[in-house]
C-alpha cells in the first residue's frame, strides 16, 4: 500500500493569510463540520434517497462507521479513492467517511468507461475504487474487474449493494462500527479534501485539488447567496459527482445550511416532478436543456410543484429568451449560475432585477475573486469589451494534480486561472459568457475536449484524418459533429460503425459523436497550414451553412 503524504494546494503566502484574516477560510474540515452538523441537527433530515431517510445523526455515524472501517481495510489517510456513484445515500455517506478519514475522494461520473477512470486512477494515483453494483442496466462490476487489471496499484475495490468477489459497504460499515472511531479532524483544513475531474478542454481531463478550507468557503458563502436555511429541501437532479449540485449551493451547501437533500436517480421532468411534491422540495438545479425538458413537461403535469421556490441554473450559456420563461411556466424564481470545478463560481442574487437575473450569468462569491479581462496578447480589454475570462480568488485553484504541462498552459506568472471562457463584464460587476477560446463542447453541460475524441478516431484503421467540432443544437446547446478523411484505398465505414468505435475505446457515451461527416479532404481555403482551431471553426460554419 502507497503511504501518501496529504496533498496540499498551495496558495503564496500572503494569499493564504488574507484569506484566513478576512475570515474566508475558518480552518475547519468536514470531518468537523458534519460532526457539527450532526450535533446541531441531531434528527433533522439530511438525506433521502428511494427508501432511504438519514437524519444528521443516521449520516454521522455511517461516516463515521466507513471512515473506521476504511481504514481496518489498510487504507491511511492521504489514500486516494475513484468514487463512481450514481444519487445514491451512500454517495454522501462514503464521500464524508473518506473525508473524515483524511483520504481523498476523486470523483468519477456514472458515465465514464474504463478509458476514463483508468486515466484518473493512473494520474491520482488511486489506491481504491468504490463503485454501485449496477446501475440503469450498466454493471460497474465489470468496469471494477477491468480497472483492476488495468491498474494494479488499484487495491481495494469496494461495492455498494451485491459485491461479488469484492468488498461491500456494509461490511466496511460493519467492521467499521465495532472498531475505535476516528477523529473527526484528522485532515488539516489545507490539505485537499478531494479530487475533481475537470472539463478536458484540451485532451485528457485534469484532476483539480481542493482544499477543505476553500471549498467549505464556498459552501457558506453559496447557501448565503441562494437563502438556504435548515427548511431548504434540495431535489439533486443531475449527477451529484458535477461540481455544481455538489456544491453551488448543491447537495454539500444544503448540508452546511442543516437542509435536506432528495436524490433523484434521474433528471427527467416526470421522476424530478414526483419527488418534488412528495418531499415538498424548496429548489433545484439543472443545466439548461433540462430546464426546457422541464418547461416543456410543466403546462401537462398532475404534480403539484408549488413548493419549489428557487431553481438554479448553470453549466451551460442560458439564453434569455428560456430565462424568461421560467417565472411564469414554472412559478418559481430563477437563479443563473456559471461556475466551474476550478473554482469561480457566479450566481445572479436572488433581489437582483429581472432583468439581470435574465441577461447574465451573475457575478462572482467573493470580495476577494478577482476577474481580469483580456485579449489574446493578456492585455486588459476596455471596460464592457469582450475577452478571455482569467481569474485568481480564495476557492479557484492555483494548479492542477500532476499536470506540470497543463499548468504552464493553464496559469498566468502571477496565478490567474485562464478560464478559456469569452465574457464580457457589466459595469455592476455582472459577467456574461460569449463563449469558449479553446475547442471543447459543451454538451448539455458534459465538457467534451474535441482533441481527445480526435485522438481516439485517428487511431481507426480506416480513418486518415479527424476534426471534432460543435454545432449549435436547439435541444442539447450543442451537439457534437466529427468530420472525418477515409485513408486511401480504404473503404468509407458507416457512421453507426464509427459510433461503435468510440464506445468500444471504453469511453463515455456523451462522447460518441452525435453526427457524422466524411468529407474529401479539410478545404481551407486560407493560404497555407491553418491551427486545428482553425479549421474546427470552419468546418463547424460549413455545416451551419449547408444548414440554412
Ligand atoms: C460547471 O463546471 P464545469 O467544470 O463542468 O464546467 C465549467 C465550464 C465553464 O468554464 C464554462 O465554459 C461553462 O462550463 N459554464 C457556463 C455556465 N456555467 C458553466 N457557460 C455559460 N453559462 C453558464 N452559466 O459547469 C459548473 C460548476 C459550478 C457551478 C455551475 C457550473
Amino acid at each position: 500500500m502507497t503511504n501518501h503524504i496529504p496533498l496540499k494546494q498551495v496558495w503564496p503566502e500572503e494569499f493564504a493569510q488574507r484569506y484566513v484574516e478576512k475570515g474566508y477560510w475558518d480552518n475547519q474540515c468536514f470531518g468537523e463540520l458534519l460532526a457539527q452538523r450532526a450535533q446541531q441537527f441531531a434528527n433533522r433530515p439530511a438525506v433521502i434517497g428511494g427508501e432511504t431517510r438519514w437524519t444528521y445523526q443516521d449520516l454521522h455515524q455511517k461516516a463515521s462507521a466507513i471512515a473506521a472501517g476504511l481504514l481496518q481495510l489498510g487504507l491511511t489517510r492521504g489514500a486516494r479513492v475513484l468514487v463512481q456513484l450514481p444519487n445514491i445515500p451512500e454517495f454522501i455517506s462514503v464521500v464524508f467517511a473518506l473525508f473524515r478519514a483524511g483520504m481523498v475522494p476523486i470523483y468519477a461520473l456514472p458515465a465514464h468507461r474504463i478509458t476514463e477512470l483508468e486515466h484518473f486512477a493512473n494520474q491520482a494515483p488511486a489506491d481504491a475504487y468504490v463503485c454501485a453494483d449496477q446501475f440503469e442496466g450498466f454493471d460497474y462490476r465489470v468496469l471494477a474487474r477491468q480497472l483492476q487489471e488495468r491498474c494494479p496499484q488499484v487495491q481495494h475495490i469496494i461495492v455498494v449493494g451485491q459485491a461479488e468477489e469484492f468488498t461491500s459497504i456494509a461490511s466496511i460499515e460493519d467492521t467499521g462500527s465495532t472498531t475505535t472511531p476516528v477523529p473527526n479532524g484528522v485532515a488539516a483544513a489545507t490539505d485537499v479534501a478531494f479530487l475533481q475531474i475537470s472539463g478536458g478542454s484540451t485532451g485528457l481531463s485534469k484532476l483539480i485539488p481542493r482544499t477543505h478550507n476553500d471549498y467549505i468557503y464556498t459552501l457558506r458563502e453559496s447557501a448565503n447567496i441562494c437563502g438556504l436555511s435548515p427548511a431548504s429541501i434540495f431535489l439533486a437532479a443531475l449527477p451529484i459527482a458535477h461540481n455544481f449540485p455538489m456544491s453551488s449551493p448543491g447537495f454539500l451547501g444544503t448540508l452546511y445550511a442543516g437542509g435536506c437533500v432528495v436524490l433523484s436517480p434521474s433528471a427527467e421532468p416526470e421522476t424530478c416532478f414526483a419527488l418534488i411534491e412528495k418531499h415538498q422540495a424548496t429548489f433545484s438545479s439543472l443545466v439548461p436543456p433540462l430546464l426546457l425538458m422541464w418547461l416543456e413537461f410543466a403546462p401537462n403535469s398532475q404534480h403539484d410543484i408549488s413548493s419549489l421556490k428557487t431553481m438554479q441554473v448553470g453549466g451551460a450559456k442560458l439564453i434569455p429568451e428560456v430565462a424568461k420563461r421560467v417565472k411564469p411556466v414554472l412559478g418559481i424564481q430563477l437563479q443563473q449560475v456559471f461556475g466551474m470545478a476550478e473554482g469561480l463560481v457566479n450566481y445572479t442574487r436572488l433581489d437582483d432585477d429581472e432583468h439581470t437575473i435574465i441577461t447574465t450569468q451573475g457575478r462572482p462569491i467573493s470580495p476577494d475573486d478577482e476577474i481580469r479581462i483580456v485579449d489574446d496578447q493578456d492585455q486588459p480589454v476596455a471596460q464592457g469589451a469582450v475577452g478571455h475570462l482569467l481569474t485568481r480568488g480564495p476557492y479557484t485553484l492555483r494548479a492542477y494534480h500532476n499536470n506540470p504541462a497543463a499548468n504552464a498552459r493553464s496559469f498566468t506568472a502571477d496565478g490567474f486561472y485562464r478560464t478559456g471562457d469569452i465574457v464580457q463584464l457589466t459595469d455592476k460587476g455582472y459577467l456574461i459568457v460569449q463563449g469558449r477560446a479553446n475547442d471543447h463542447i459543451n454538451r448539455a453541460g458534459e465538457k467534451i475536449s474535441a482533441e481527445e475524441i480526435e485522438d481516439h478516431l485517428l487511431a481507426h484503421p480506416a480513418l486518415f484524418d479527424a476534426a471534432v467540432v460543435s454545432v449549435p443544437d436547439e435541444y442539447l446547446g450543442e451537439r457534437s459533429c466529427a468530420f472525418l478523411i477515409v485513408k486511401n484505398n480504404e473503404i468509407k465505414p458507416r457512421a453507426i460503425e464509427i459510433k461503435r468505435w468510440i464506445r468500444e475505446r471504453g469511453l463515455a457515451e456523451f462522447k460518441v459523436p452525435d453526427q457524422v461527416v466524411f468529407v474529401d479532404s479539410f478545404d481551407t481555403t486560407a493560404a497555407g497550414k491553418v491551427s486545428r482551431k482553425q479549421l474546427r471553426a470552419q468546418l463547424s460554419q460549413s455545416l451551419q451553412q449547408n444548414h440554412d
